[in-house]
């Protein structure tokens, strides 16, 4: 009975829907009754994090943070999903390292047009009306997984679908 705990990372733009999809899956991981913790920019950085802002050291000293509590989460058994840009390919090879193959990296890749599009927020239309620097795709890098175990772009399907497609792939992995 029971299941391995894996790590969940969601890396995207700002706007891709990581947690949006992140959300839903961790719904239907728990209709089947998996264990489950969300942590997302949401919850960390109002609390946790809420001494960090974006500069790059910050953004590194973020993630540093999310991987200690998610190991935390993993010991204790549960299915742990992780909503950040995490923007820097070097910081999310080391989670790679740290947890083997526990940790499943799922590139929200939604093209900035779409992100930029959406603007949930307004921060993309604040950075280009210069009101903002250090915006995530416009004038603060983001690199692409190279090799994400999955990949997802919300940009064609609704966030029920793309949860639905993730919920498929990673089911499977939960059956010990
Ligand atoms: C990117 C920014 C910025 C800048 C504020 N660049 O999509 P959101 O709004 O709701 O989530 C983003 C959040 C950044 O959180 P993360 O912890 O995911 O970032 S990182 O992994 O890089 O540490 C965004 C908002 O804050 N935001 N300013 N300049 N996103």
């Amino acid at each position: 009975k029971g299941h391995p705990p894996l790590l969940l990372w969601f890396t995207g733009l700002s706007g891709s829907g990581k947690s949006t999809v992140a959300g839903l899956l961790e719904q239907k991981l728990h209709d089947e009754g998996i264990h489950t913790a969300l942590l997302d920019g949401d919850n960390v950085r109002a609390g946790l994090n809420r001494d960090l802002g974006l500069s790059p050291a910050h953004r590194r000293e973020n993630i540093r943070r999310i991987g200690e509590v998610a190991g935390l989460f993993l010991e204790a058994g549960l299915v742990t999903l992780c909503a950040f840009i995490s923007p820097s390919r070097q910081e999310r090879d080391a989670l790679r390292k740290t947890f083997g193959d526990r940790f499943v990296e799922i590139h929200v890749s939604t093209p900035l047009e779409v992100c930029m599009a959406r603007d949930p927020k307004g921060l993309y239309a604040k950075a280009e009306k210069g009101l903002l620097s250090g915006m995530t795709g416009l004038d603060a890098p983001y690199e692409p997984p190279e090799n994400p175990d999955l990949a997802i772009d919300t940009a064609p399907h609704p966030p029920e679908a793309c949860a639905r497609l993730l919920f498929d792939r990673l089911f499977p992995l939960l059956k010990r």
